[in-house]
């Protein structure tokens, strides 16, 4: 594929970076030495100079059928030509019906009432407030805590700050978290578990059983468990085999709604259009959003068993059930792109070519266990972790090094911590796998 047209695109040293305060951003370091991008086709970003860049991380996990799909711009403009905006309370449009009812068909059976939400973080606020909804409707008001997990992350909404583990983003605002919530151990044992491929095989079930001891701890109380099925956002940290099974049974036992956060799992990321499909475990309701229209506009949506709504549905007709809901929810171009991009992933068969490229994806990424500092390599569908040794004297910086070393030779990939992070998307070719790994070799063998 060719690069887009440059006609009309500044050159990044013309831009005024001074107003926009940049997301999850050190605005200062990045200001002072920026990396912009300014246009995007298939596996490819490209520099406002006409540098090409492999997108390896997917934008940010949610270009799961890769850059500047046709069919996405032009189901969009033609729905903002055709209806721009329409009224979600009280009012409804045809799109938002008929792409909740294709969404309920990709879902694993089951799964057949969708609350749409724009974001990841309004999608994990929705569940969890569904989940209290749940419990009140059905007399049991008295379940009202929330259970997340150590270095979860699901987003930065009250409720999914709260539930979520990641300790920076928690410290700022430490005395404004929910009350009653608690969280879970994770799941990250690289004594026992570093090089795994795959699911550890090699113990960890037992950090589900943290949970015996909360509803010990708790009694009743407790609502809803809430768990990423791979931590992404902390390093893409794999749970062991079996761990997934324990805690749902350990919710079933005690009548816990189990929440999976799909968020980044969902839409293809593991080869099964849904990790719970991967781990052969349901949850109770799972969130979504990024993949879900290729990134291309703002969408989320909170998937849930019939039941869960059902109980709900009990009041008197005329009665709001749940008092929720966005301006922008059902939004008509988000659900036009929605349609488009659900086109796609199912006519090239994306939520599930995963599978077919899991094992050389593997193999490649662990062909780069030799390269300096590396001390551990995970990976899950099309995912995969680097983690590097910190720096002497506990210094972490190797892994943002990394990012801005292989950025400048070609290659986008996430960092957190000293871990870097990738999840391509799911077009990729075994080219593009050898040319990530390639360059990821070079630029790791440059840091000391
Ligand atoms: N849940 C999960 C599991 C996520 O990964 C959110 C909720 C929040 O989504 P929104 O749309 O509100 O941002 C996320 C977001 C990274 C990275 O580099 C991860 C996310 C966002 C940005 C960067 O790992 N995940």
């Amino acid at each position: 594929m060719n690069a887009p047209d440059r006609a009309g695109i500044r050159p990044a040293a013309d831009i005024d970076m001074s107003s926009w305060w940049m997301p999850f951003t050190a605005n200062r370091q990045f200001k002072a030495r920026p990396r912009i991008i300014s246009g995007a086709k298939g596996m490819y970003y490209y520099t406002p100079e006409g540098r090409e860049v492999i997108d390896a991380s997917a934008g940010l996990w949610c270009v799961n059928a890769g850059h500047g799909r046709q069919e996405i711009t032009d189901a969009v403009s033609r729905q903002l030509a055709e209806l721009d905006y329409a009224p979600g309370f009280n009012m409804g449009h045809p799109l938002a019906f008929q792409f909740a009812s294709r969404l309920v068909e990709v879902a694993p059976a089951g799964f057949d009432k969708v609350f749409f939400t724009n974001s990841g973080s309004e999608s994990v606020d929705t569940a969890l407030k569904i989940a209290l909804a749940y419990h009140r409707a059905r007399g049991e008001g008295h379940r009202t805590r929330l259970i997340g997990r150590e270095r979860g992350y699901h987003g930065v909404g009250f409720g999914g700050m709260s539930v979520g583990g990641m300790v920076a983003n928690r410290r700022m605002f430490a005395n404004s978290l929910l009350p009653h919530v608690d969280h879970l151990p994770h799941t990250h044992d690289p004594s026992r578990n570093a090089f795994s491929r795959g699911l550890p095989e090699h113990g960890g079930i037992e950090f589900a059983d943290a949970l015996e001891r909360l509803v010990a701890l708790h009694g009743d109380t407790i609502a809803a468990v809430i768990v990423e099925p791979v931590a992404c956002s902390t390093g893409a940290l794999v749970p062991p085999r079996g761990y997934m099974e324990r805690l749902r049974a350990i919710c079933d036992r005690h009548g816990i709604l189990l929440i999976f956060d799909e968020v980044i799992t969902g839409f293809g990321r593991l080869g099964t259009p849904f990790a719970s499909q991967y781990f052969g475990v349901e949850p109770d309701l799972f969130t979504t959003a990024k993949g879900i229209t290729n990134g291309a506009v703002p969408l989320g949506a909170v998937f849930m068993k019939g039941a869960i709504h059902d109980a709900l549905m009990t009041g008197p007709e005329a009665m709001i059930e749940l008092f929720h809901g966005y301006t922008y929810s059902g939004h008509p171009v988000a659900c036009a792109a929605g349609l488009a991009t659900l086109d796609i992933y199912q006519r090239e068969k994306l939520l599930t070519r995963g599978a077919s490229l899991e094992k050389e994806w593997e193999d490649a990424l662990h062909s780069l266990r030799d390269c300096p500092n590396v001390v551990d390599i995970r990976n899950l569908g099309i995912i995969g972790a680097i983690e590097l040794a910190p720096r002497e004297g506990g210094e972490v910086s190797r892994a943002y090094e990394a990012m801005v070393g292989l950025f400048e030779a070609g290659v986008l990939m996430r960092y957190t911590g000293d871990t870097l992070a990738l999840s391509p998307p799911l077009i990729l070719e075994s080219e593009h796998i050898g040319r990530i790994v390639d360059t990821t070799r070079k630029v790791l063998s440059g840091i000391s």
